[in-house]
Order: C-alpha cells, then structure tokens, then sequence
C-alpha cells in the first residue's frame, strides 16, 4: 500500500472527528481559549463560526463541526507575525515557503509597510498607514484605477462601510469571492424567481419529503449540514446525491453528538441514491429528469389520469413553459446520456424519487457553480422545481449552499460591482451624496486591469486573492503591476507577498475577539445561507494593542481619504449600532435593525419567491429554455482533434478542498475522507484511464493544460490516485491547481473561473522527485 493512499474510511463524522477536532485545538497552543471559544460559537451571545455559511439550530449544547474548529483555533493561536518576524525574512525569502507555512506562523499583530529597498516589511504606524492610502487614492486620475476587494468574512457593518467608502471615493469596483463562487446562482435565480438567494429556511429540511445535493461535499465543508441531512434521511427523507466523486459523507455519516455512532462503527446511511455525473453533467441530468417526467405525464393525461406536473402553479405563476417543452423536446436522449455520464435507467430511478415526494427541496454548491454553463444547469434546477410547484411551499424550494460565512450578508450591504439603480438611489438618499452608477470591475476585470495597468490600487478586505484567483501566473504578475497593494488581513499569505511599488499589511481582529470601540464592547452581525440575521461577539483578548477591528480599519481610511465627507466616521467607528441605523436607512429589509437583532437567533430578512411574489421584470417565475452546452470543456474541437491525432488523451480536471482547508489557508495535509495522507499534489484518476497510458497507482507526472493560447500552464509532480471518479474525470486539490485554470475560461455571464471543468492533459513527470 503507498504511503499516502489507503481505502477511503466506511463513513464520515464519528470518532475521527472528534480526534481530529482535539488535535487542532491542542496545537493551536491556545487549548483553553479555543475550548471555550467552541461552546460560544454559533450560540446566542457567541460568535458566528468563521467556518461556512450554514445556518445556526435553535437546539444542542454545542454548535460546532470539526472543521468549524479548525477554523476557529486556526484563528486564535499564540502566534505573531509582527516586527521581529518580518526583520527576519525579507519578501524574498517569504516567497520560497509554502501556503501552509505562511499561515502557520501565526496572527498579523502589527501594520507593516513594504520597504522595497531592503526587501522588508517594516513597522508603519496606523496613522501613517492611512494617510499613505489617503494620499495615493487622492493622486489617481480616476477612482475607477482601484479595485476594493472582498472575502465573504467581513461583517455587515465593515462590508457596508467598504462598499459606502468605495462609492463615495466614486468606483463600483468591487472585485469579491463570489465573483469566483456562487455568482452564478445570484445570475441564474436572479432571472428565474426575482430574487438571488436561497427560497429555503433551515426548518424546511425538517419536512422535505427528497433533498436533492448537487455537486456538493458538506461532510467536509458544510459539516453542519450534515446534521440536517442526517435527521432527514432518519425520518424518512430520500436524500439522492449528484455527485461527480462518491463522497463518502453523503454516503454513511456519524454523528459525533450521537453516543452509539460515537463509540460503534453505526453510522445513518445518507443518500437513498447516489449517482455520479460526469464533470458538468448536471444541466443535461436533471433535463434528462425533466424529459422523463414531461413523457410520463403526457401518457398520464391520454389514460385519463392525473397529472404529474402542477398545472395549476404553472399557470398562475410561471411564463414560458411553452418554450421550454419545446426545447426539451428538441434534446435528445443520446446527448443526455453522454453529456451527463448516466443512463435513461437511473435518471428514471432519480425522477421517481422525485415524483414520489410532495416536497422537494434542491441544493448546490460548487460543483455546479464552476462551470461555463453554470447559469443554465442552475436555472434548469430551477426548472425541474417550478414544474412540481416545489418553491414556496415548506418543505421544498431552491438551496445554493453559500460558502464564506457572511459572503451572503456582503451582498445585501452592496458589495456588489453591478448595483441596480434602486440600490444606488436608496444608499445615495442615506447618505446625501451622488454615487456612481456605472458597473464597475469582478474579479475578472480587476485582474485584467492591472495586467494592463489601468488599474493601480488594490485593497483587500480579507481573502487571498494571489491564490484563490486563476491562472496563478498572470493573477501574480497583475498585483506586482499594483502601485499600491493594501491587506487587511488576520493571517499572512501570498497575497501579501506579490507587491509592485509599495504595499501594506493591515493586521484585523476576528471573529473570537474582543471588538472595543469609543463606547465600549461591540457587536458585528452576519447573514447566513437562509438569510437569518444575526449578531456574533467574539470575547478573546486580541494578541496586541495594534490590531484593529475591520470595521475601524475602514472608517479609519475613509476618514483619511474622503475630507469634505458629510459622514461622520469617527463616530460610526465608536458605536457599531449607529452604523446599523445607517444600514436602516439604506438597505430594504433592515427596519428596526438594531431592535430586530435581540430576538434569540436574531431576525429573518424573508424571500420574495418563497411568498410567490417574482421581483423580475415578468413578475412571474421563468422557466428558462437553454439548450445543453455543445461541449463542458472551454475549447475548440480543432484542438480535440489535434489531440486525437497525437493520440494524447484529453481529461477533464475539477479544482476541490481537501478535508483540511479552508480554501486557501491550508491545515494539515490530510485527507481523511478520501484516505489521503500526507499528501496535496495527488490527482484522482479513473485506473481505467492510468491504464489505457500506461500509468501505475503513485506514479508521478504532470499537468498540462490546454488552451487557446500559447502560454504553457502546467504543475508538476502529481502523484496518481486510482479512485472511483468517472472515466476522462480528474480531480486535484485547489489551490494548486489553480496555475491550470485560464483567466479567460470563465462561466457564461458569471465570469467564475471553470475551476471544476479544466481541459488537461498527463504526462509522465519530467523531473520526477527522487525517493
Ligand atoms: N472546511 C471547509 N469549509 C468550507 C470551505 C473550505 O475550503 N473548507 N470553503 C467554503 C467555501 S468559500 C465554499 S464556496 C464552500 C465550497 O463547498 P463545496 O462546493 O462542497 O466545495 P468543493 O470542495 O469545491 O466541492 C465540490 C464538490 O462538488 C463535486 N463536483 C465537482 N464538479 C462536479 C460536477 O460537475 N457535478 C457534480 N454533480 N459534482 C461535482 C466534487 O466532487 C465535490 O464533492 O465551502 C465553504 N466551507
Ligand atoms: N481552482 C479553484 N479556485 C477557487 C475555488 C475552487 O474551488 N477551485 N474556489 C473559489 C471560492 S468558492 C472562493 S470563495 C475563493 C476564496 O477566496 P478568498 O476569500 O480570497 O480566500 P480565502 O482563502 O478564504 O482567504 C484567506 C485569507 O483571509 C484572511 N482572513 C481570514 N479571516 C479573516 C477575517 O476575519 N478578516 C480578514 N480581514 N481577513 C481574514 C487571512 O489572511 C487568510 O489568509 O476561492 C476561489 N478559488
Ligand atoms: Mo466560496
């Protein structure tokens, strides 16, 4: 057996995780801290764990995952990276160690500023710092040359305050990590139902009759939702995954608060059905549902019986069912079964399990939203719902799994780089000003920016935009273009460490920490994946006197930069809930906010379309008639024949987390549920297709990718893993992988890099390492 791969472990959660749980905490230095911190987190009075966007249970004394503990110990460790660490290494020396070594030095204590002539970061002191960005913002010749990004952690109150700093300043450039996560669901749902967000509320799942998981693996990264799942698939619910790997949490899960499946190999079998796609097979799978149901009920009617479809909810609230049947009808079934990878028979199994239920609720995740034609396979989700009326009912309705733990909230305060008019006109009355209306740059177009050197500010709100952007190569090269690259950050990463002419690190507080203002302690709110507001106060004492809150970082700024602004900042900064009567005033459904945030559980936004009320221009749910993608993969069939000619097999790469990541902040090198160890330069490969090239288990080789232009994008030293993934699929983790993804492969209208449909090819490793 190799040293790195053994057979993937026969369910998820139980004892495993709780050891895992306690290793992390132990070696977080700060045991006693990070104990306390656990049973604070998630609870009324606690903090919103930093680990994913799952909504909170009412019920259970301890609301956390074991990767929801990683996060958290992650953040409060003992560790500093302050002036001493930083007159040891010089940037150059930073470069050469790895992600995971970056981080784990420990917590950013003090502002450093970047001294390009000793190749150090040096002490600045906050003061200074802010009037070097004051100076620079004020310099450009147009506001529309910085881009403000953002990762979905950052509070209500610090992301309404970044986006009105930005906006005063005069740019809609707001570049964030949605742009490279769930952008296309805000698209897709935005058009079909009015409304970007989930319809669903975590209850429902309480009264689904089949939850359908597409493209998605909660056991690792929304481990919370496991608990959901499990309490369904114990009562009865069907639960039928999508997915392109069997994973083995959707399969067999544990719970660590049961005490039998604790101690015992028991464990509840999750999934009823399981299948597994194709990489981007999704679209043409649920139209192959849809097919098949839309068949059966039209025999329904001519027997005389009844229907399977809800004409009634069709009717009265939906528009172009006409043309969508058409194009149902126009697809056949020979493409649905090779775009999807399954057969007529268990796309049948799968639409009797969903004609079976009442109540059908559909979630997604990344392995749907990554891909060219990520708009259209959710909108065809959206289709299947609409045609058996499962919006708006409990127990049913439209579940996109959101990822950073507040990046649904960052949305609602205005991140948000293409504001509607109504938006605008709101926030501009708020705060008497003019703020601009044009669209301004995603992620896409900031990068493009600063690789032509239009733009030439970056300011970061937490993230690592250097490894969680595509095309390493070029993502690198456009923030060394930056004349100025400004980090508001908790940990150091790369991002730090791709510097142009000057650059600056600005250490922030986090969730667990103590947040004391002009008025005392304060407390940030977030909004989850079920739109549920809710305030979260850490109560850790922060390392060092010289972190600042994110949210006085930014009114710091902006009170530097902005000096006839009418806002008065300094007061905002003293008192969080003076910023909330701001967001009052400036964001529809936050009435009484301040007031609304002491209910238990905090206060639900609520969801137009879960009420039947469709705030698209049609005011009526669309069905939505996309023809499947003619191919998955980003490229011309030129370039497929080339590649058959050459005899060179062409693979299918998806980007995924390990079980110890937190996207771009790396753990541990472990990958329990899949049984690797030690290991992240592994790729997953059908043995099938290791065969057909002449490749063995744990033979190394690289990646190539290919692409329409000449630039070489490829890794090196990937150690094979024969797996069960379906043939011409691979799998690697992100973000190494992230060098052979191209800027230019983006999803239709989402411009989300194709991070789970990478066109590749292997071969055996050039330079193999010695063992
Ligand atoms: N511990 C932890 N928690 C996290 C994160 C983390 O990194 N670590 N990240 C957070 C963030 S920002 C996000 S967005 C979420 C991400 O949560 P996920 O979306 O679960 O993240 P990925 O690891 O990218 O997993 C994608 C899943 O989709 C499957 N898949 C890939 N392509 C396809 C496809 O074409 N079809 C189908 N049916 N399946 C496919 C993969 O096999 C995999 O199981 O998690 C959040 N929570
Ligand atoms: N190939 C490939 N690429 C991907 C993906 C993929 O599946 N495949 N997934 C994409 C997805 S879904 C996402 S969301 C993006 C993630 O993109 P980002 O959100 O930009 O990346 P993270 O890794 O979450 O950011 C980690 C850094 O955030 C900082 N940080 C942590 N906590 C805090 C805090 O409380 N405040 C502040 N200010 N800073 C903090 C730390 O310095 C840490 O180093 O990556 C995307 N990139
Ligand atoms: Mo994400």
């Amino acid at each position: 057996m190799s040293k790195h791969f053994s057979k993937k472990p026969n369910k998820a959660g139980g004892f495993s995780s709780l050891t895992s749980t306690l290793k992390h905490i132990m070696r977080s230095q700060q045991p006693q801290t990070n104990v306390k911190n656990l049973l604070r987190a998630n609870k009324d009075k606690g903090f919103d764990c930093p680990g994913c966007a799952w909504g909170d249970e009412k019920e259970g004394l301890l609301q956390f995952c074991e990767n929801g503990a990683k996060a958290i110990a992650w953040e409060s460790t003992s560790k500093k990276v302050d002036a001493t660490f930083f007159a040891q290494y010089s940037v150059r020396q930073l470069q050469k160690q790895s992600d995971y070594w970056l981080e784990y030095q420990g917590r950013l204590t003090e502002p450093m500023k970047y001294n390009k002539d000793t190749d150090h970061y040096e002490p600045i002191s906050w003061q200074d710092a802010n009037q070097l960005i004051a100076n620079k913002l004020n310099s450009l010749s147009s506001p529309n040359e910085v881009e403000f990004y953002t990762s979905g952690r950052a509070s209500n109150e610090a992301s309404f305050l970044y986006q009105l700093f930005g906006r005063l300043y005069g740019t809609n450039n707001f570049p964030d990590c949605s742009n490279m996560c769930h952008e296309a669901s805000g698209i897709a749902l935005n058009e079909a139902i009015g409304i970007g967000k989930g319809t669903v509320i975590l209850d429902d799942f309480n009264h689904a009759e089949a939850i359908f998981v597409f493209g998605q693996n909660p056991g690792t990264n929304h481990p919370r939702m496991m608990n959901a799942l499990r309490k369904a698939a114990r009562g009865g619910c069907k639960i039928v995954s999508f997915n392109n790997l069997k994973e083995v949490a959707l399969e067999r899960f544990a719970s660590p608060q049961d005490p039998i499946e604790l101690f015992t190999p028991k464990a509840t079998t999750i999934s009823h059905a399981y299948f597994t796609p194709k990489l981007g097979g999704d679209m043409a799978a649920v139209r192959g549902m849809v097919k098949i149901i839309l068949a059966r009920n039209a025999e329904q009617i001519e027997n005389g019986k009844p229907a399977l479809i809800d004409n009634d909810f069709i009717k009265q609230h939906c528009q172009q069912f006409d043309q969508y049947q058409q194009v149902v009808n126009d697809t056949s079934w020979q493409q649905i079964e090779q775009q999807s990878g399954l057969s007529f028979k268990e796309l049948s199994q799968a639409t009797d399990i969903f004609l079976h239920a009442d109540t059908v609720i559909c979630t997604w995740a990344m392995g749907i939203t990554q891909h060219k034609h990520s708009v259209a396979t959710i909108q065809e989700i959206v289709n299947l719902q609409l045609l058996s009326g499962n919006i708006g009912k409990k127990g049913a309705g439209l579940c996109p799994v959101r990822g950073h733990s507040n990046v649904q909230g960052n949305r609602t305060m205005g991140i948000n780089e293409k504001p509607t008019a109504a938006f605008i006109e709101q926030l501009s009355q708020a705060v008497n000003a003019q703020l601009p209306k044009e669209k301004g740059h995603n992620v896409y177009y900031a990068l493009n920016a600063f690789l032509q050197k239009t733009s030439k500010v970056l300011i970061c709100l937490g993230g690592n935009i250097a490894q969680a952007a595509p095309d390493t190569k070029q993502t690198h090269q456009a923030l060394k273009n930056t004349e100025l690259n400004v980090q508001i950050s908790t940990k150091l990463n790369r991002s730090h460490l791709c510097i142009g002419e000057d650059a600056l690190i600005l250490p922030c507080l986090g969730r667990t920490e103590i947040d004391n203002q002009a008025t005392g302690e304060q407390f940030i709110t977030v909004e989850d994946t079920f739109s549920m507001v809710h305030a979260s106060q850490g109560s850790v004492v922060p390392l060092a006197k010289t972190m600042h809150s994110e949210t006085a970082i930014v009114t710091d700024i902006a009170d530097a930069t902005l000096t006839n602004s009418t806002i008065n900042w300094q007061q905002l900064k003293g008192n969080y809930d003076l910023i909330r009567d701001l967001i009052e005033q400036a964001i529809p459904g936050f009435s009484n906010f301040n007031q609304q945030l002491e209910q238990p559980g905090g206060f639900y936004l609520g969801n137009s379309a879960a009420q039947l009320q469709w705030h698209n221009p049609q005011e009526k749910a669309l069905f939505t008639a996309n023809c499947l993608p003619t191919s998955i993969i980003n490229i011309s069939t030129e370039q497929v024949n080339e590649l058959q000619k050459k005899n060179q097999p062409l693979y299918t790469l998806q980007s995924l987390r390990s079980h110890d990541q937190f996207n771009t902040t790396i753990y541990g090198m472990d990958d329990r549920y899949r049984g690797v160890s030690n290991a992240r330069n592994v790729l997953f490969i059908n043995e099938k297709d290791a065969l057909k090239q002449g490749f063995k288990d744990n033979d190394y080789v690289d990646i190539t990718s290919i692409w329409s232009d000449n630039q070489d994008r490829t890794v090196t030293n990937f150690i094979l893993c024969f797996y069960d993934i379906p043939r011409s699929n691979l799998a690697a983790y992100y973000p190494e992988t992230n060098p052979l993804v191209p800027l230019d492969s983006y999803g239709d209208r989402s411009y989300t890099p194709t991070s789970k449909s990478v066109a590749v090819i292997i071969n055996k490793a050039l330079k193999p390492p010695l063992i």
